[in-house]
Parts: structure tokens; sequence; C-alpha cells
């Protein structure tokens, strides 16, 4: 079902901050930013590696608000790894199988994601309390 991690998201309050503390700790590069108003962030993804279906990435999120799933997360925990996407080849197909298992679905269908890809999340509280997403590669090129 999972081809590769796609990216870990970290929860940050100050997202130039602290894309040059990756900058320069590890020596990644942001290869994409966005403000997603949807989803309540601005986030950058920092590029680790390519690999089946597309590469993998470092999510960096900033909230654009308190009342935000990630502006919730930082009040609530601090700082840190906020959820695990896995790249798959369908993301509708996936949701299907997954919501068969009893995993509670946070979308029903998927939105949009990271440089032009479709996502979906899983509630965490089902997964061993990691917040779940799924990310389809707009064209397996990522
Ligand atoms: C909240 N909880 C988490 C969590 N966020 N557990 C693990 N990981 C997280 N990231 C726990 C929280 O501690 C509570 O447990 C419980 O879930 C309910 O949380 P809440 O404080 O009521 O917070 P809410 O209202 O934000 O609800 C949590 C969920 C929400 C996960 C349902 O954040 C959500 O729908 N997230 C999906 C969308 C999202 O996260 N978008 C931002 C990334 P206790 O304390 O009661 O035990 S956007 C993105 O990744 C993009 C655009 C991309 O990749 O392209
Ligand atoms: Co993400």
């Amino acid at each position: 079902m999972f081809m590769r991690i796609d990216h870990v998201g970290i929860a940050c309050h100050d997202l130039e901050e602290k894309i040059a503390l990756f900058e320069r700790t590890f020596d990644l590069t942001v290869v994409a930013r966005e403000v997603n108003e949807e989803q309540g962030v601005k986030e950058a993804m920092l590029h680790i590696a390519d690999g089946e279906g597309g590469g993998s990435y470092i999510q960096l999120l900033e909230p654009l608000g308190p009342d935000t799933p990630v502006g919730r997360f930082l009040a609530k925990r601090g700082e840190g790894v906020h959820h695990v996407a896995f790249g798959v080849p369908d993301v509708t197909r996936a949701l299907e199988e997954i919501g068969g298992k009893g995993i509670r679905l946070l979308d029903e269908k998927p939105r949009h994601g990271s440089m032009g890809s479709s996502i979906a999340f899983l509630h965490p509280k089902d997964v061993a309390g990691m917040l779940t997403e799924l990310v389809q590669a707009p064209d397996q090129r990522r």
C-alpha cells in the first residue's frame, strides 16, 4: 500500500527560523513553499531523497493562526513532529481500503497538498497516536 515515506511534518512557530536551522544543520534545500489556507498552514518542503513514485521530504509547518490544526498542536504540545505522510499510488483507493478496516478518516475525499499532490489524513487516535497523511504525487514525478 505504501511506496515510501513522502514526508515528516514538523510544527514550528517561526518557519523562516526553522528553515535556516534545517539548512545549516543538515545541508537540506527548500524545493517548495506554499500557503495552504484550507489546512491553515504556511509550509516549506526540504528535499531528502528520490524514491519510488516521488521524493521524500521534511515539511516545516507554521500555523496561519491559533485556531488551526497546527496552531492547536503548538499550544498543547509545543514544537515537534506533527505528522507522518506516506506515498501511495492512489489516495482515493487507499482511503477506501483503510476506512474499510475501521480507521477513522479525517478526509472522506482527497484535498490539495504541497507541490500539487492529493492528500488525506487519518485520525491519530486510531493509528497509535500518529497523525497519518496519505499523499499521491501529481504524476509520479515528485
Ligand atoms: C492533535 N492530536 C494529535 C495531533 N493533533 N495527536 C497526534 N498528532 C497530532 N498532530 C490529538 C490531541 O492531543 C487530542 O488528544 C486529540 O488529538 C484532539 O485534538 P485537538 O486538540 O482537539 O485538536 P484538533 O481539533 O486540531 O483535532 C486534531 C485533528 C486535526 C488531528 C483531528 O488536527 C486534523 O484534522 N488534522 C488534519 C489536518 C492537518 O493536520 N493539517 C495540517 C497539515 P487528547 O489530548 O484529547 O488525548 S497540512 C499538510 O501536511 C499539507 C498541506 C501537506 O502535506 O501538503
Ligand atoms: Co503534510
